[in-house]
């Protein structure tokens, strides 16, 4: 049975404690910031690399605390691992397979389990999970994927619009209720929760100026062939220059993409962008034609002596660009909210998370989105700071899941957690114990297929050394990569006689995490049916 002690109880048994013993005062249970931005890739982090961009206000996080280098998702799609950061548990529990099928509301989400201990909790941004959230005294979230411009919110006394670009939004309203709503006799949970750097990345207009002048570094394997892989990696359709759209993703003007004979790429790329631009306001606008302009005719120039290999490089310097340029505000936000915490005194109480809905692709495979089992979308980037507790700059590489999330937030406040949450909590990892810490793989299911992008059904093992995965629905087939000798993930050995007792006994684990987390073929098919119903 849980027993929930009400803080305000706790509080009080303490300071009784403390005069009858005469003893220093425990210390206050610790305020808690959560911030996720989505599809925010590792790479693009410069505590984990800075061969793409800088981010000094987020690598803050991981200087004064914990940078962890082997951090993952359960499901690399958004909805889905929004539920599981929420519930602690894997898609098949929570119900929120994907992003279409509903979330079993009567599921236990950790923020009701804050406030019923006492705790003032607080929402700002992206939730993106297809119901409002619970044990939250005030949210003001976005509606589906949200706006990047003069966005809507849906809020607890009704629907409001706000002029402005998202980021900067999202961090005003953040900043406003920890400086003028909150109580600040109660410890707070807080999530500042951001739609950047999500497609179709729309920077803002101080760093659209600065970024569409830059040049990256390309991935060694942008013109990846898929050969030695899968049907999945084949078939997907994920590839910058054949599935991006050209208005929407790329920002070419639909009147240009005309005269050139540029075929859309999808029957949205045009829409996406006139609903984008529909948005703005004249200003907003006039900045934006002002700069896209100048690129659009510069293209126009180019164009007629590009081959496919330029096209190529070129979409991939204008996705970074636009992806890179949206998270130059998510890192300014990050940084005000930390000079914040610093201003009001509150830093030394605060465990702050920072992390991402699940990876991304920035080129690798010739890739941008998500849902794949392999690394860049698999692994996710997490940075927690808690001053006292986590020693500044160290870092984990332990197999850790946003499925932890849940119960790491409520062992660091002293809340219990429910005992069918199914991760760990992280707290001895961030106490610097790695010795209590006994994971040695971690299970992975993605379901939306069919469905935009067309990446197969599939569910896998990951341990350190090798990563196992069965496609199945359309297809049946296994694919299993040796992490250690082949990190780009290039070569299914899974065939290679090699690798026949290994993948004997990976199988035989595999089934155990399935059995273990309660997933099974029975639940595949009963997804599958649900979803051909729909
Ligand atoms: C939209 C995007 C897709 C993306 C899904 C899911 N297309 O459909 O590229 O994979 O969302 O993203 S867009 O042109 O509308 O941006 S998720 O983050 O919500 O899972
Ligand atoms: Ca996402």
């Amino acid at each position: 049975m849980r027993i929930i002690v009400p803080l305000s109880v706790a509080v009080l048994l303490f300071s009784f404690q403390a005069c009858k013993t005469g003893k220093a005062e425990e210390p206050s249970p610790p305020n808690i910031i959560f911030i996720m931005s989505d599809d925010h890739a590792y790479q693009a982090i410069s505590a984990y690399s800075d061969h793409l961009i800088e981010t000094p206000q987020i690598d803050r996080i991981a200087s004064e605390g914990m940078l962890f280098t082997n951090a993952c998702v359960t499901n690399s799609i958004c909805a889905p691992s929004r539920a599981t950061i929420l519930t602690g548990k894997h898609c098949h529990l929570h119900g929120k397979i994907d992003n279409r099928f509903p979330f079993d509301t009567t599921q236990m989400t950790f923020p009701q389990l804050f406030r019923e201990a006492g705790y003032q909790t607080a929402m700002f941004g992206k939730l993106h999970f297809g119901n409002n959230p619970k044990g939250i005294d005030e949210f003001k979230i976005l509606p589906g994927q949200g706006a990047y411009h003069n966005p809507d919110f849906i809020t607890n006394e009704g629907n409001i619009r706000i002029e402005g670009y998202t980021t900067d939004i999202i961090t005003d309203l953040t900043l406003d209720w920890m400086k003028n709503r909150r109580d600040p006799e109660k410890p707070f949970l807080l999530f500042y929760l951001h739609k950047a750097p999500h497609r179709e990345w729309l920077p803002a207009e101080r760093h659209f100026r600065e970024y569409i002048h830059k040049t990256f570094p390309e991935p060694p394997t942008l013109f990846d062939d898929y050969r030695g892989r899968g049907a999945a990696a084949r078939e997907a359709e994920m590839n910058i220059l054949e599935h991006q759209n050209w208005a929407g993703d790329s920002k070419l003007d639909p009147g240009v993409m005309d005269e050139l004979g540029i075929e859309p790429a999808s029957d949205w790329d045009k829409q996406a962008a006139v609903n984008n631009l529909g948005r703005m306001t004249e200003p907003q606008r006039a900045a934006w034609d002002e700069v896209y302009g100048s690129m659009n005719e510069e293209f126009r120039e180019r164009y007629p002596s590009m081959d496919e290999g330029d096209l190529m490089r070129w979409r991939y310097q204008r996705y970074m660009q636009d992806y890179l340029g949206c998270i130059a505000a998510v890192d300014e936000g990050v940084g005000a909210l930390l000079d914040y915490l610093d201003e009001a005194g509150l830093t030394e109480n605060t465990l702050v998370v920072y992390t991402s809905d699940q990876g991304f692709y920035l080129g690798e495979h010739g890739w941008f989105d998500k849902r794949f089992i392999y690394d860049e979308s698999f692994k996710t980037p997490l940075l927690v700071r808690w001053p006292g507790v986590t020693e500044p700059g160290s870092v984990s590489d332990e197999m850790v899941q946003n499925l932890d999330f849940a119960q790491t937030l409520l062992d660091a406040a002293g809340i219990e957690a429910p005992g069918d949450m199914q991760g760990k909590s992280l707290v001895p990892l961030l106490r610097g114990d790695a010795d209590t810490w006994d994971r040695d793989a971690v299970y992975y299911h993605y379901y939306e297929y069919p469905a935009v992008h067309m990446v197969k059904r599939h569910y896998g093992i990951v341990t350190r050394e090798y990563k196992l995965a069965h496609f199945y629905y359309d297809i049946d087939e296994w694919e299993l990569y040796d992490r250690m000798k082949d990190p780009m993930e290039l070569k299914n050995v899974y065939n290679d006689p090699a690798y026949s007792i290994l993948v004997d006994s990976l199988k035989t684990e595999l089934a155990a995490l399935r059995e273990k987390y309660g997933d099974s073929e029975e639940l595949d098919r009963h997804f599958i049916e649900l979803y051909q119903d729909k």
